[in-house]
């Protein structure tokens, strides 16, 4: 397959090399200004392929000299192309040194040095993962490169007080002429994503951390004055960080002073720099007038991620990108533990299990479907996708399950010895748990290397005169692109067998010792098809299978609807009480979209579920708020072919009603009975209770109109973000007769506040209405909207395509061109960010064919814009394949 124009060069992982030059200390001095920094290195390079000449990475650099050894090269000496730098006649060991001039104030693609903010107000700071090093220095820019750096910043005093590199301070001073320095020493080798600065008028806040070897470390987070104040939450959500992968994981920080930087200018969430990780502001402010629930949450696990990269990505970093998932995978795994251990494990995993099925499987059921290790790409910025991140965190807990919490911890240990200030592969991580545990885990690469998601089909019979239930378990896989055979997966099954009382029934297969028996087990589905015989068993049993969601699969049971309203009701599994309901909802949902009413007794037999949740005091509300939010739309079309959005979404606009209706008096006591809650606590049990009044409150609204006056008074009456936001939402979803005073209200009292702005547009784009469309467009021209602000895209054209399918898919075809078109607008700017929306047309051949007709056409119209990005060329060459 050859690339679309625009396209970089397929690479391969199969093509791998080690370097034929490494680099072992870098001296770096930057004169840092908004319009032109000169940045000077100092590179001491080794030889280690005589026959290699020396070709550095080097991009959107105006080099100004070049010299080897003291020495400077004429212009015959060397070659600057588009992407390389080349110096033939060099041989190693040599010290090359280099003086370059760049623009940060011209950088929108925000990679590399960039200006956020304005010329005037702003800072500078820099993105160098993945490849956005070269656009600072000439380098080795390849993950596999790790060097000892010492970096100097030079700048002016007033305008840049604040100087931040990776590694532990070394000095600072005047210059004279008004402008100052500072000198950083990292002295743990790093590679250059790895690498960052930060300059400007930044406030900061700080506390001391002693770890368990006894370091003490000032932990300091900086932001604009503006935002100062909100960063209290992420300073203790550090600091438990911190602690918890001491205690979890037996990791300790190590340097002197950990930095942390909230920007409002960036494409991803947040990055991990050594020692200086920078921060989507997103993702680091947070208190409760200005942020939600959700965002304390966030703040929490995004800080956790970054930090706990320091050792899963940092010290043992990734040989290559197509590794990225040895980092990503396992940080996301951690981060997970993480917020489980500190908030509810339960939601935890219905969330992460929602944002798979979403974001995951239908990647994963389309063009742009690849490995968790994919074997080749064109733009790697393409690839931090929901497959390497989840479904790499995916694959991480299943080793977590197969090897137990003990055994898990003695292979992470083993990973991090053997391959410490080093860049390891996924089969060293394999190797690691396995040699630490005795076990041979190399069947479990073909989850790495296989895309797709699998189907799991279960199947149980009793057998009662032999006193023992069997369950059969099938897999399956479908193609995906390139990979049209596809291997058996090693896939772990937790199971349990509840009888009719609800308990759990000792699992004991034919043959085994009867003392060994437990409660609940993994049953390892290694190969196409397994039965397993369970004995002792004198009565049907109801299975609970996957508990806790053990695998990534999709599972097929043929459990019936009753055996899954018991478990609905009664699983000691939180998550999987939330599974089996579910299941139910996704039987009702095939059942109103193929047009028939809903059987009344499995309609009748979920909402008792549900409603005993909402009744039930022992029950965490959290779960029961979770039980009350039914699938969205885009995971409840998974494995469907010709879909059709709007069908899909009034079908499931029924289910989502018919519950409200049926559970109104219900909701209208739970809803009342929890509206005694402290307004400005935001402690897990707090969160949990409010996540429910806040469901009660949506259905009450969606059931019946008579339930606005509620809506209105938590509007009016709201002192925290969380309250005031789901009153709003629940006004616009019933086009309440105040819904549009409340909407400016709500603009008018934020104005200013980018990030509560932010969520006033994704409100507003995600209506599951097609006029959404028109609001859409009008807003992209309001003067809080911004092109060059990835959370703003994110927030509005973004949130309109990737999140609210039923406008987005209108027939009328207005949805995709008004995308189309932002996403030509942006593609300009910020390349990274436009090959993000662009995957929203990605799934387009699943969709019914007007539908796709006119998919097709937008994608071919993007297509053949002249001076595509690569990022997008290569998306929009992938979904047309
Ligand atoms: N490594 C970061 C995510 C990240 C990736 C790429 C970026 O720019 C191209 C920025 C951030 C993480 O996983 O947290
Ligand atoms: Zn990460």
């Amino acid at each position: 397959m050859s690339e679309p124009a625009g396209a970089k060069p397929t690479r391969f992982l199969r093509d791998y090399r080690a370097p034929a030059w490494r680099i072992d200390d870098v001296e770096l001095v930057f004169d840092l200004d908004a319009a032109a920094t000169i940045v000077q290195a100092r590179l001491s390079l080794r030889q280690d392929d005589a026959a290699a000449p020396l070709e550095l990475d080097a991009e959107a650099l105006e080099l100004l000299e070049l010299r080897i050894d003291g020495r400077v090269l004429g212009a015959d000496e060397f070659s600057l192309a588009a992407d390389r730098l080349v110096v033939p006649g060099a041989r190693g060991p040599l010290v090359l040194e280099s003086r370059v001039r760049i623009a940060p104030e011209r950088n929108t693609a925000l990679q590399g040095l960039y200006l956020s903010g304005t010329r005037e107000q702003g800072f500078l700071l820099t993105q160098c993962e993945a490849e956005g090093f070269r656009r600072i220095t000439p380098f080795l820019d390849r993950s596999d490169v790790l060097a000892r750096y010492r970096v100097t910043l030079r700048a002016d005093r007033a305008r840049y007080p604040v100087l931040l590199a990776n590694g532990n301070a070394d000095g600072a001073g005047e210059l004279g002429d008004g402008r100052h320095w500072a000198r950083f020493v990292d002295p743990h080798p790093k590679p250059s994503y790895l690498f960052a600065l930060v300059a400007g008028r930044l406030e900061s806040i700080e506390r001391t951390f002693v770890t368990a070897e006894g370091r003490r470390v000032r932990l300091v987070i900086h932001a604009e004055a503006d935002a100062i104040g909100r960063c209290g939450w992420a300073m203790q959500c550090l600091e438990q960080a911190m602690r918890w992968d001491e205690e979890r994981f037996g990791r300790c920080y190590d340097l002197d002073a950990f930095h942390v930087v909230a920007t409002h200018d960036f494409t991803m969430g947040a990055m991990e720099n050594k020692g200086l990780n920078i921060f989507n502001a997103k993702y680091l402010l947070a208190d409760p007038a200005s942020a939600t629930d959700d965002d304390h949450r966030h703040v929490l696990a995004v800080v956790g991620h970054e930090y706990f990269h320091n050792w899963s990505g940092n010290r043992v970093t990734c040989r290559d990108w197509f590794q990225l998932c040895l980092k990503e995978g396992l940080t996301v795994y951690r981060e997970q533990e993480f917020e489980s251990d500190l908030a509810s494990r339960t939601l935890r995993r219905i969330e992460d299990v929602r944002l798979l099925w979403r974001a995951q499987f239908s990647e994963d059921a389309g063009p742009l479907a690849h490995p968790v290790r994919p074997d080749r790409y064109s733009e790697i910025n393409n690839f931090y996708t929901a497959t390497v991140y989840e479904k790499g965190a995916e694959i991480v807990r299943m080793l977590g399950v197969v090897l137990g919490r003990d055994g898990f911890r003695r292979g992470l240990d083993l990973y991090f010895a053997r391959h410490d200030g080093h860049a390891a592969t996924i089969e060293d991580f394999l190797a690691a748990l396995g040699d630490a545990n005795g076990v041979d885990l190399s069947p479990w690469l073909a989850w790495y290397e296989q895309a797709g998601t699998p189907e799991l089909r279960a199947s149980g019979r009793h057998d009662a005169r032999r006193r023992c239930y069997e369950l059969t378990l099938e897999q399956h896989t479908a193609p995906t692109p390139g990979q049209p055979h596809k291997r058996a997966l090693p896939i772990p099954v937790a199971i349990a067998l509840f009888d009719a009382a609800g308990r759990a029934l000792p699992l004991r297969l034919d043959g085994e010792d009867a003392d060994t028996a437990a409660h609940e087990r993994v049953l390892l589905l290694d190969r196409d098809a397994a039965t397993f015989r369970f004995a002792d068993i004198d009565e049907e049993p109801t299975p609970s299978l996957l508990r806790g969601f053990s695998a990534p699969v999709r599972l097929v049971q043929d459990t019936p609807p009753p055996a899954l309203a018991a478990l609905a009701r009664h699983d000691s599994d939180g998550f999987n009480r939330w599974f089996a309901g579910d299941a139910l909802v996704r039987r009702l949902f095939a059942q109103a979209l193929a047009g028939s009413e809903p059987d009344a007794a499995l309609f009748a037999a979920w909402t008792a579920c549900v409603g005993s949740a909402l009744d039930d005091p022992g029950v965490d509300p959290a779960l029961a708020a979770e039980m009350l939010t039914i699938a969205d739309a885009t995971s409840l079309a998974d494995g469907l072919a010709d879909i059709d959005p709007e069908a899909v979404h009034q079908a499931r606009a029924r289910i989502e009603t018919g519950l409200a209706v049926a559970l109104a008096s219900k909701l209208v006591r739970r809803h009342a009975a929890l509206g005694d809650l402290d307004d400005l606590a935001v402690d897990p049990a707090t969160q949990a209770r409010r996540r429910l009044r806040n469901a009660c409150l949506a259905a009450l609204c969606r059931a019946d109109a008579a339930h606005a006056p509620l809506a209105r008074a938590q509007y009016a009456r709201a002192r925290n973000l969380t309250d005031r936001l789901a009153a709003l939402g629940a006004l616009l979803g019933m086009r309440d007769t105040e819904a549009d005073a409340a909407l400016a209200d709500f603009a008018e009292r934020h104005a200013g506040d980018a990030l509560v702005l932010d969520k006033w547009f994704s409100l507003q784009a995600t209506e599951a209405d097609p006029r959404a469309c028109e609001r859409v467009a009008a807003l992209l021209v309001h003067p809080a909207f911004r092109w060059s602000n990835p959370n703003n895209v994110y927030a509005l054209p973004g949130a309109f395509a990737l999140r609210n399918p039923r406008a987005f898919h209108r027939v009328d075809g207005d949805g995709y061109r008004l995308v189309a078109d932002a996403i030509l607008r942006l593609d300009a700017l910020t390349p990274q960010v436009a090959a993000r929306l662009a995957t929203a047309f990605g799934a387009w051949r699943r969709y019914e064919p007007l539908r796709r007709a006119l998919m097709r056409r937008e994608l071919e119209r993007m297509l053949g814009r002249e001076r595509l990005s690569p990022d997008l060329a290569d998306i929009l060459g992938r979904s047309l394949a």
